[in-house]
């Protein structure tokens, strides 16, 4: 008989007890949406949380990542992007107006290489949209760099970096703007939701105008905006979440740090996620599959999921091998190679707080019979 299935992630719920009083507030006063005051609390708690000033609470990331390209004025040209990410990076480049272009990543953090972006910039370039891959920081400085000398603006897709920290400060401080995505898949969830991170009030108000059909204070549409409100479920359960964040993140330490002392002696296997440090969130716990492994990346998938452990691809294929992208210059495999190394070799073993120690011993006893 087949053991129980493991999936990669198991989306974590807050307690009912911490919810139950929320959803009674909202039962009672029947404000479900529009800027109500639980959304109000939640933001002001993120904030203190995150340790960010302005944000703006969104409907979920794809979105929220729109919003901040058209408020920093990013609707056509060229944005400078990683092939390594969810569809989503690309997507909200293209649904804001803009076109993607493709760089290489570096092979160890497996985001943006900052050396790789120079090349591709053209007078049409306006910004660079790095993702913070697993919630492993970006090489922030170089990024900058770059962006400073060739007047670009960086927007940063933090879906995976709820709570990362370098140096003592925020990785959401970090260029002009963040996106952070709560999908029931993330470190934190809203069960759909996600925010905006911003460097001043005034450009918040305008996120959340934007959001918001573009009504200004008046209530006149005085900008061409949508729905992309956080409604105040969404909200109540980001708040009850904040309740226990702290223990979450260290339960998902204490799981990757496991499979780093099990794992990492195992030959022609590598698990480029670091551990151990301070400010990492654990999003996620990648192992490469090198080429000259007993059995090729795929293979393990199968044999995996044959004993009902099912783990990942992420992120296999490259965006820049999807139907709306392969045509564009940039995705030549090319000018991609290490991006290319890495999405063939990749492979997201199950991570989640209350992943169980029997449980997350099925999965190393299988990669240990190699
Ligand atoms: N940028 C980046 C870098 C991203 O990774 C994402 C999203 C975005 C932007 C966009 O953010 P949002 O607009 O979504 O806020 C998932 C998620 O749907 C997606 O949000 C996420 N990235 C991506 C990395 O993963 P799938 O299709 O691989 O997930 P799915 O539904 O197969 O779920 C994986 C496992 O999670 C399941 O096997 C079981 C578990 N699960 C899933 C759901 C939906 C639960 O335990 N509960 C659940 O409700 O895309």
């Amino acid at each position: 008989m087949k053991k129980q299935p493991v999936y990669v992630t198991r989306s974590n719920l807050p307690a009912l007890a911490d919810i139950i009083p929320l959803l009674e507030e909202i039962w009672d006063r029947r404000i479900l949406t529009n800027n109500g005051p639980v959304l109000q609390r939640f933001e002001s708690a993120l904030s203190d949380y995150l340790g960010v000033e302005h944000i703006s609470l969104v409907a979920n990331a794809t979105l929220g990542t729109v919003l901040a390209m058209q408020q920093a004025g990013i609707t056509s040209g060229e944005v400078i992007t990683t092939p390594f990410s969810f569809v989503a990076t690309s997507h909200a480049i293209k649904l804001a107006g803009a076109t993607p272009v493709f760089a290489d990543i570096d092979p160890i953090t497996l985001n943006l290489d900052p050396t790789k972006i120079e090349a591709l910039i053209t007078p049409q370039t306006k910004a660079l949209l790095p993702v913070h891959t697993f919630g492993v920081p970006c090489d922030t400085d170089g990024l900058a760099e770059v962006a400073h000398r060739h007047g670009l603006k960086v927007l940063y897709d933090a879906a995976h970096a709820f709570g990362v920290h370098r140096n003592g400060q925020s990785i959401l401080r970090h260029g002009e703007m963040s996106v952070l995505s709560f999908h029931a898949t993330k470190v934190f969830n809203t069960f759909e939701g996600g925010a905006v991170i911003v460097r001043d009030r005034e450009t918040k108000l305008a996120i959340d105008r934007l959001a918001n059909f573009g009504f200004d204070a008046t209530g006149a549409a005085n900008a061409i905006g949508m729905n992309a409100k956080m409604n105040e479920f969404s909200a109540a359960i980001g708040l009850a979440q904040l309740c226990r964040i702290d223990e979450v993140l260290a339960d998902r330490a204490c799981v990757a740090q496991r499979y780093m002392e099990q794992l990492s002696n195992i030959r022609r296997l590598s698990c480029p996620s670091p551990t151990g440090i301070v400010g990492h969130n654990h999003y996620a716990f990648p192992i490469l599959v090198g080429s000259d492994f007993h059995v090729s990346r795929d293979e393990l998938h199968s044999r995996l999921e044959e004993e009902n452990i099912f783990t990942r691809k992420y992120f296999y294929p490259l965006i820049s091998d999807m139907e709306p992208y392969k045509s564009l210059a940039s995705a030549n495999p090319a000018g991609l190679p290490v991006a290319r190394k890495i999405a063939s070799q990749i492979l997201c073993l199950p991570l989640y707080p209350d992943l169980d120690i029997p449980t997350q011993d099925r999965v190393i006893e299988h990669l240990l019979r190699y």
